[in-house]
Protein backbone atom coordinates (compact mmCIF):
# COMPACT_ATOMS: atom_id res chain seq x y z
CA UNK A 1 0.00 0.00 0.00
CA UNK A 2 2.48 2.13 1.22
CA UNK A 3 4.64 1.47 -2.28
CA UNK A 4 1.83 1.79 -4.32
CA UNK A 5 1.01 5.59 -3.38
CA UNK A 6 4.85 6.49 -3.12
CA UNK A 7 4.64 5.40 -6.99
CA UNK A 8 1.30 7.58 -7.61
CA UNK A 9 2.84 10.40 -5.97
CA UNK A 10 5.60 10.40 -8.33
CA UNK A 11 4.07 10.06 -11.32
CA UNK A 12 1.77 13.18 -10.69
CA UNK A 13 4.39 14.82 -9.60
CA UNK A 14 7.47 14.27 -11.58
CA UNK A 15 8.46 18.31 -12.13
CA UNK A 16 8.65 18.42 -8.51
CA UNK A 17 10.35 15.44 -7.30
CA UNK A 18 12.93 14.93 -9.79
CA UNK A 19 15.30 13.61 -7.85
CA UNK A 20 12.73 10.72 -7.39
CA UNK A 21 11.99 10.34 -10.45
CA UNK A 22 13.99 8.15 -13.22
CA UNK A 23 12.23 9.63 -16.37
CA UNK A 24 11.25 12.82 -16.68
CA UNK A 25 8.85 14.18 -19.53
CA UNK A 26 8.30 17.59 -20.66
CA UNK A 27 7.13 19.55 -23.24
CA UNK A 28 4.43 17.85 -24.11
CA UNK A 29 1.54 18.30 -26.44
CA UNK A 30 -0.98 16.83 -28.63
CA UNK A 31 -2.24 17.80 -31.81
CA UNK A 32 -4.06 17.03 -34.53
CA UNK A 33 -4.68 18.49 -37.88
CA UNK A 34 -8.33 19.48 -38.46
CA UNK A 35 -11.27 19.56 -36.11
CA UNK A 36 -13.01 16.73 -37.78
CA UNK A 37 -9.56 14.82 -37.55
CA UNK A 38 -9.81 11.47 -36.40
CA UNK A 39 -6.39 10.72 -35.31
CA UNK A 40 -3.57 13.00 -33.38
CA UNK A 41 -0.30 12.80 -32.43
CA UNK A 42 1.59 13.34 -29.13
CA UNK A 43 4.82 15.00 -28.76
CA UNK A 44 7.41 15.57 -25.75
CA UNK A 45 10.59 15.22 -24.68
CA UNK A 46 11.35 12.11 -22.36
CA UNK A 47 14.92 12.32 -20.29
CA UNK A 48 16.07 9.27 -18.91
CA UNK A 49 17.82 10.63 -15.36
CA UNK A 50 18.85 7.18 -13.93
CA UNK A 51 21.17 5.12 -14.28
CA UNK A 52 19.81 2.52 -16.08
CA UNK A 53 19.13 2.12 -20.01
CA UNK A 54 14.73 1.78 -20.01
CA UNK A 55 12.24 1.91 -22.92
CA UNK A 56 9.32 3.45 -24.09
CA UNK A 57 7.14 0.41 -24.96
CA UNK A 58 3.49 1.88 -24.47
CA UNK A 59 0.77 4.33 -24.55
CA UNK A 60 -3.00 4.47 -23.44
CA UNK A 61 -5.49 7.14 -23.40
CA UNK A 62 -8.63 7.37 -23.12
CA UNK A 63 -8.86 10.26 -25.59
CA UNK A 64 -8.00 7.42 -28.46
CA UNK A 65 -9.34 3.66 -29.11
CA UNK A 66 -6.22 3.09 -30.06
CA UNK A 67 -2.80 4.39 -28.81
CA UNK A 68 0.55 3.41 -29.83
CA UNK A 69 4.35 4.27 -30.98
CA UNK A 70 5.45 5.28 -34.53
CA UNK A 71 8.10 6.58 -36.37
CA UNK A 72 8.40 8.56 -39.89
CA UNK A 73 10.50 7.20 -42.14
CA UNK A 74 11.28 8.49 -45.91
CA UNK A 75 10.98 5.84 -48.61
CA UNK A 76 11.88 6.39 -52.17
CA UNK A 77 10.97 9.96 -51.30
CA UNK A 78 7.93 9.46 -49.60
CA UNK A 79 7.39 9.92 -45.81
CA UNK A 80 5.33 7.48 -44.23
CA UNK A 81 4.53 6.63 -40.71
CA UNK A 82 5.69 3.04 -39.47
CA UNK A 83 4.48 1.80 -36.02
CA UNK A 84 7.45 0.69 -33.60
CA UNK A 85 6.17 -2.26 -31.50
CA UNK A 86 9.63 -2.96 -29.45
CA UNK A 87 9.45 0.69 -28.37
CA UNK A 88 11.88 3.35 -28.19
CA UNK A 89 14.91 2.99 -26.27
CA UNK A 90 16.68 5.71 -23.89
CA UNK A 91 19.94 5.20 -22.53
CA UNK A 92 20.94 6.58 -19.13
CA UNK A 93 21.44 10.27 -19.06
CA UNK A 94 19.97 10.80 -22.52
CA UNK A 95 16.60 11.81 -24.07
CA UNK A 96 14.19 10.87 -26.26
CA UNK A 97 12.92 13.42 -28.34
CA UNK A 98 9.15 12.24 -29.80
CA UNK A 99 8.59 15.62 -32.77
CA UNK A 100 6.83 16.23 -35.33
CA UNK A 101 8.14 14.48 -38.38
CA UNK A 102 10.19 11.75 -36.18
CA UNK A 103 9.23 9.66 -33.55
CA UNK A 104 5.63 9.94 -31.87
CA UNK A 105 2.72 8.56 -30.19
CA UNK A 106 -0.05 8.20 -32.75
CA UNK A 107 -3.46 8.20 -31.22
CA UNK A 108 -6.04 6.20 -33.61
CA UNK A 109 -9.72 6.82 -33.55
CA UNK A 110 -9.94 10.17 -31.39
CA UNK A 111 -13.02 9.70 -28.91
CA UNK A 112 -13.87 13.56 -29.49
CA UNK A 113 -12.55 16.67 -31.54
CA UNK A 114 -8.90 18.22 -30.66
CA UNK A 115 -10.23 21.54 -29.00
CA UNK A 116 -7.33 23.77 -28.69
CA UNK A 117 -6.19 25.09 -25.21
CA UNK A 118 -7.87 21.74 -23.87
CA UNK A 119 -6.33 18.39 -21.78
CA UNK A 120 -5.72 14.78 -22.26
CA UNK A 121 -4.75 12.19 -19.80
CA UNK A 122 -1.24 10.04 -21.30
CA UNK A 123 -0.24 6.76 -20.04
CA UNK A 124 3.35 5.66 -21.40
CA UNK A 125 4.69 2.58 -20.37
CA UNK A 126 7.70 1.92 -19.65
CA UNK A 127 10.14 -1.04 -19.51
CA UNK A 128 11.77 -0.43 -16.16
CA UNK A 129 10.17 2.67 -14.82
CA UNK A 130 6.56 1.21 -15.69
CA UNK A 131 3.32 3.26 -16.10
CA UNK A 132 3.80 7.43 -16.27
CA UNK A 133 0.63 9.67 -16.92
CA UNK A 134 0.62 12.63 -17.91
CA UNK A 135 -1.63 15.34 -18.31
CA UNK A 136 -0.85 16.69 -21.92
CA UNK A 137 -2.39 19.92 -23.30
CA UNK A 138 -3.53 19.98 -26.52
CA UNK A 139 -2.34 22.77 -29.36
CA UNK A 140 -2.90 22.26 -32.59
CA UNK A 141 -1.78 25.64 -33.69
CA UNK A 142 2.05 24.64 -32.73
CA UNK A 143 4.19 24.98 -36.05
CA UNK A 144 6.62 21.51 -34.60
CA UNK A 145 9.34 23.91 -34.38
CA UNK A 146 10.79 22.23 -31.08
CA UNK A 147 14.36 20.53 -31.00
CA UNK A 148 15.14 18.82 -34.47
CA UNK A 149 17.68 20.49 -36.60
CA UNK A 150 18.22 19.89 -40.22
CA UNK A 151 15.16 19.05 -41.24
CA UNK A 152 11.76 20.50 -42.87
CA UNK A 153 8.75 20.56 -41.13
CA UNK A 154 7.15 21.63 -44.00
CA UNK A 155 7.62 19.33 -46.51
CA UNK A 156 6.06 16.91 -44.13
CA UNK A 157 2.85 18.52 -43.67
CA UNK A 158 1.49 16.17 -46.14
CA UNK A 159 2.29 13.47 -43.36
CA UNK A 160 0.38 15.22 -40.48
CA UNK A 161 -2.09 13.21 -39.01
CA UNK A 162 -4.81 14.51 -39.97
CA UNK A 163 -5.71 11.44 -42.71
CA UNK A 164 -3.97 9.15 -41.13
CA UNK A 165 -6.31 6.54 -40.79
CA UNK A 166 -4.73 3.08 -39.87
CA UNK A 167 -2.36 1.67 -42.67
CA UNK A 168 -2.56 -1.79 -44.21
CA UNK A 169 -0.77 -3.99 -42.24
CA UNK A 170 -1.14 -1.92 -39.11
CA UNK A 171 -1.22 -3.90 -35.23
CA UNK A 172 -4.32 -2.59 -33.58
CA UNK A 173 -2.01 -1.82 -30.75
CU1 LIG B 1 1.66 8.29 -36.51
Amino acid sequence: MKLKSILLGAALSLSALPALAEIVIEHQYARSASPAARSGAVFMVVHNTGPEADRLIGAHTEAAKRAGLHTNIIENGVAKMLPVPEGFPIAPGEELLLQRGGNHVMLMGLTAPFVQGEELTLTLTFEQAGDITLVVPIDNERDGEMHMGGMDHESMDGMDHDNAEPMAGMSNN
